[in-house]
């Protein structure tokens, strides 16, 4: 019997207050108004950014139904969506793409101003939500909400993707993959035979680490404290992998050795921290050197730091979900990796049925997984 139209009651795991677990909850989802979907999601990652909600660290509106590196089908469409329709395969994107806002119209932007990412909402384009629990309002998460058995999300956030792919792989594309790839090789343009250094090894590094490997860098170096990271990070194309705590002076100074005194040519913050930040700008080559902040930074924290840092002409830039202007790349990332160009299951340590979330968020911030992915 056709879902379509109908309230959806389903399981979903809702994130009622800062620094709780997730709780399993059976919640209603409202159909899709003019202009979005209500996809089944059959798989969802784990990533640090969903953490960074439940710390506090990222701050959102609560209750909120986190999640946003997934991939689904289409259950059913609003009034007038013509990009997807019902048994689509799709992922959701945390970064919509409205192609009319001025981001989405110049050819160096990626961040649509549809997003809900910084001063979030927490709602759906419209001001309200979808989801319900116990009478409850529940927020939405960064235009996806995807730790649930169904979704609405608007048009702009959802793409349509190869039949044949396995969502079980591709919901990476989503996030992790495509944001760490992208900030190598789309936000950085890396060229051949550059030395890079890569600050944090889990999901998102790992893919930037991949990406330098993809440009062509020879000498990829690895930073992490957790130094059991690193057989991955060679296999996945580090060179080298150097533990901050290993060293008395900092790491910056350490980077500058392994570089006879040259400091690298790219830097990649891929943790999340203001310390580590400022450290992988001091790590690359004075005059043209390029540092790329990945890592979601605290919400509220700032950065004191020296001027000559950048006044020599070094460049610092952020980067948000790789620099990809979403709509476009990803089904052409899920068609390469169709293809074979990169592969996923290296990150890919866990797959857990959606019940075990709780486990899944303890594996990460134990340092023992890199990407758990959860399945319905
Ligand atoms: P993760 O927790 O799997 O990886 C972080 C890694 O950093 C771990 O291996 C840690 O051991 C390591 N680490 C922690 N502290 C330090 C330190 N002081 N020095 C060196 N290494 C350290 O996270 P992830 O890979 O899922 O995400 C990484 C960051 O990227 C995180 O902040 C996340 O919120 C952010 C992110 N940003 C975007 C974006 O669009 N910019 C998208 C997705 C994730
Ligand atoms: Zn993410
Ligand atoms: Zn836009």
């Amino acid at each position: 019997m056709s879902t379509a139209g109908k309230v959806i009651k389903c399981k979903a795991a809702v994130a009622w207050e800062v620094k709780k677990p997730l709780s399993i909850e059976q919640v209603e989802v409202a159909p899709p108004k003019a202009h979005e979907v209500r996809i089944k999601i059959l798989a969802t990652g784990i990533c640090r950014s969903d953490d960074h909600v439940i710390s506090g660290a990222f701050a959102m509106p609560f209750p909120i139904v986190l999640g946003h590196e997934a991939a689904g089908v289409v259950e059913s469409v609003g009034e007038g969506v013509t990009c997807v329709k019902p048994g689509d395969k799709v992922i959701p994107l945390f970064v919509p793409q409205c192609g009319k806002c001025t981001s989405c119209r110049s050819t160096k932007g990626n961040l649509c101003s549809e997003h809900d990412l910084s001063e979030a909402r927490g709602l759906m384009l419209d001001g309200t939500s979808r989801f319900t629990c116990k009478g409850k309002s529940l927020h939405n998460f960064i235009s996806t909400s995807t730790f649930t058995e169904y979704t609405v999300v608007h048009e702009n956030a959802v793409v349509k993707i190869d039949a044949a792919a396995p969502l079980e792989k591709v919901c990476l594309i989503g996030c992790g993959f495509s944001t760490g790839y992208g900030a190598a090789v789309q936000t950085a343009k890396v060229e051949p035979g550059s030395t890079c250094a890569v600050f944090g090894l889990g999901g998102v590094g790992l893919s930037t680490v991949m990406g330098c490997k993809a440009a062509g860098a020879s000498r990829i170096i690895g930073v992490d404290i957790n130094k059991d990271k690193f057989p991955k990070a060679k296999e996945m194309g580090a060179t080298e992998c150097v533990n901050p705590m290993d060293f008395k002076k900092p790491i910056n100074e350490v980077l500058y050795g392994l570089t006879d005194g040259e400091g690298v040519d790219y830097s990649f913050e891929v943790i999340g921290r203001t310390d580590t930040m400022t450290a992988a700008l001091a790590s690359c080559h004075m005059n043209y050197g390029t540092s790329v902040v990945v890592g979601v930074p605290p919400s509220a924290s700032e950065i004191t730091f020296s001027p000559l840092l950048i006044f020599t002409g070094r460049t610092w830039k952020g980067s948000i979900f790789g620099g990809w202007k979403s709509k476009e790349a990803v089904p052409k990332l899920v068609s390469d990796f169709m293809g074979g160009k990169f592969a996923l299951d290296p990150l890919i340590t866990h797959t857990l049925p959606f019940d075990k979330i709780n486990e899944g968020f303890e594996l990460l911030r134990s340092g023992k997984s890199i990407r758990s992915v959860l399945v319905f």
